[in-house]
């Protein structure tokens, strides 16, 4: 009998393929896709750079800049998206709503396979993270919570706000919120072997 091995996703071959105005831009692949979501500033470019073991995408001091997407090739296993992120006070309505179009974008049109959804890990969820949260998951999506920055966050608070987010979000026993810290390197090994083992991969043992 022949054994099929599983395929170990090396998350640090990422490579770049672009960034785009809207989906319709995005090139057409049969890769799973995996998407970012999060607010502005919650640390998604940060965390992209901690999985990926690289310096990919830029991790800004001026929140709300990023408008576009920007989309990576992780170990020819997967595509992984950048989102701009949402609610950014000083954006204008008009800015926010495209950036709520690019994520619905990948909801409708070029549904996600996986969304990680990024939450800040020191305060409960904002009305927009509920929000997405909600459009995601009645959408259909499998959603991953992560909770960002929990080097800033003592572990009984990190540990009621992950019991909170299971409880008011109904997540399953395997989606339980994830703790990372991208300054840490927190998390990330066990983000890695997640995403993987969702989409019937392992993760390789890198750095
Ligand atoms: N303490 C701490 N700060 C972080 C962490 N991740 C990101 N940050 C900081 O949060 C800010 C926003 O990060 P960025 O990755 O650009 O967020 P994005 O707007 O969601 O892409 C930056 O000043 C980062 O240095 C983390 O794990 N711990
Ligand atoms: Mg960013």
């Amino acid at each position: 009998m022949e054994t099929t091995k599983i395929k170990e996703i090396n998350f640090r071959n990422t490579t770049f393929l672009g960034s785009f105005a809207d989906t319709s831009q995005v090139p057409e692949s049969d890769l799973p896709l995996v998407i970012i979501v999060g607010k502005s500033n919650v640390g998604k470019s940060s965390l992209l750079n901690a999985l990926t073991g690289q310096k990919h995408a830029r991790v800004s001091q001026t929140p709300g800049k990023t408008r576009l997407v920007l989309v990576f090739n992780v170990d020819n296993a997967f595509h992984l998206v950048d989102l701009p992120g949402y609610g950014f006070a000083r954006t204008s309505r008009a800015d926010q709503e495209a950036f709520s179009k690019l994520t619905e974008q990948f909801v409708m049109k070029r549904p996600a396979d996986l969304v990680l959804s990024l939450l800040d890990g020191r305060h409960q969820p904002t009305t927009l993270d509920r929000h997405m949260l909600a459009y995601t998951k009645e959408a259909g999506l499998d959603v991953l919570t992560v909770l960002t920055k929990v080097d800033k966050t003592k572990r009984q608070e990190l540990n009621k706000l992950r019991q909170s987010l299971q409880t008011t979000f109904q997540l399953p026993e395997n989606r339980k919120p994830l703790a990372v810290s991208a300054e840490k390197r927190q998390g990330i090994k066990e983000l890695r072997e997640k995403i993987a083992s969702i989409l019937g991969f392992k993760a390789k043992d890198t750095d």
